[in-house]
């Protein structure tokens, strides 16, 4: 029996192998060839793994988590193959400046991750999927014009829907996934594809003899809630039947941080002005959410590229530019005094605030940050 939404259109837009296609927008020259982007660990030259990769690299096998020796194996055959460092500060202001302009289309937005967001139209369309259909097409056109990059856009009467419209055609896919085709569009889908399925709960579905979302949607619901809990079995049950509620909101976030390369390593505390700016993007950011921070902690990567991390908490919040910047001089000259950095230098920097309050509560504010669209769960 179909549960009928309120009628809402919502639009899911996911940039494609998007750290690896910033790097081709700044070196063109890389397009034509596999380019992978490493997470190195530092302790061996090739130890780490891969963080993404475009196209032409995931044609031989190479994708997100996998070792970066394991990737160089995949393409030793290839001498034009490039392996680059990431880079986020980089990401991060492409990312910044493309949900600059998406939030533009409707103030119903949210970011969900540095390459993704979800936009609800609703009221620009008033139930027309054409007319959704045209804002999504002028959403990659823009993206495409202002930042040369791709992105998958999925359209959909919610987020989940619209989410796996997205994902189901990659690269520069767009997918409207009107309400009369749900039905068939999940039927034959597999459980991993339903948002908030990752490597173990499949596994467990697949104990159940659930492959599908189809058969997932047939499935007894009192058994499923045995197996994944009140909350997950029925979250499963209803989004295998194309229902979710969940509105398209900024969530709360759990914690903030900024985080810079030094011009030069340091190997002592002598970067202390370089702190300013940071802590006065937190302290604003504090503000602007109406908040407060208990915990402040410092962030240091290592010349070997060892991230290391130090924090203290206050017994009453602050948003104060001063006293996080008092906090955060202080962990730093900790950190130096006691040589527990060895005898490494100081590469990055940053500082990052958690135990968030509000400034003044909402009755119906969520209290965490909802994390089901982290794949790696
Ligand atoms: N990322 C990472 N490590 C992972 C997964 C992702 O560092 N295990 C980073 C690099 C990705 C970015 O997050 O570019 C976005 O992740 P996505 O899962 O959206 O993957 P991509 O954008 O790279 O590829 P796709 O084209 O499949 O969306
Ligand atoms: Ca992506
Ligand atoms: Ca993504």
């Amino acid at each position: 029996m179909p549960i009928s939404e309120p009628q809402r259109i919502v639009v899911a837009v996911d940039l494609d192998y998007f750290f690896a296609q910033c790097e081709e927008v700044r070196h063109p020259e890389l397009k034509a060839r596999p380019v992978v982007i490493c997470v190195y660990s530092g302790r061996t030259e090739d130890s780490g793994v891969v963080s993404t990769a475009n196209y032409v690299a995931r044609s031989f096998g190479v994708k997100s988590g996998i070792p970066i020796v394991n990737a160089k194996k995949l393409l030793d055959k290839l001498p034009e193959a490039v392996f680059l460092p990431t880079d986020l500060e980089y990401y991060e202001t492409t990312s910044d400046k493309i949900m600059q302009e998406l939030r533009s289309h409707s103030k119903m937005f949210e970011r969900v991750s540095i390459d993704e967001a979800f936009i609800d139209v609703s009221s620009e369309c008033n139930g027309n999927y054409s007319r959704a259909a045209e804002i999504g097409k002028g959403i990659k056109s823009e993206i495409r014009n202002k930042q040369s990059l791709t992105c998958s856009l999925g359209i959909a009467r919610n987020k989940s829907l619209a989410k796996m419209a997205a994902d189901s055609k990659k690269p520069d896919g767009f997918v409207v996934l009107h309400p009369d085709h749900i039905e068939p569009f999940l039927k034959d889908l597999p459980v991993r594809k339903l948002i908030g399925v990752g490597s173990k709960m499949e596994a467990m579905m697949q104990s159940l003899r659930v492959r599908t979302i189809g058969e997932l949607s047939a499935f007894d619901e009192s058994k499923l809630i045995g197996v994944f809990g009140k909350n997950m079995g029925t979250r499963f049950k209803l989004l295998a039947r194309g229902i979710d509620h969940d509105p398209v909101e900024e969530k709360i976030a759990e914690q903030y941080s900024r985080i810079i390369t030094l011009k030069t390593d340091a190997d002592s505390f002598s970067f202390a002005k370089e702190l300013t700016p940071l802590v006065e993007d937190i302290s604003n950011w504090l503000k602007v959410s109406k908040r407060r921070c208990r915990t402040i902690g410092v962030i240091y990567v290592t010349s070997t590229i060892k991230l290391k991390n130090r924090s203290n908490t206050l017994s009453t919040g602050t948003d104060s530019a001063e006293e996080i910047l008092a906090q955060a001089s202080m962990l730093f000259e900790r950190i130096f005094a006691s040589e527990e950095k060895g005898s490494q230098k100081i590469r990055r920097i940053g500082i990052r605030v958690s135990k968030l309050s509000e400034d003044s509560p909402k009755p119906d504010a969520p209290s965490s940050l909802t994390h089901y669209f982290d794949k790696s769960s």
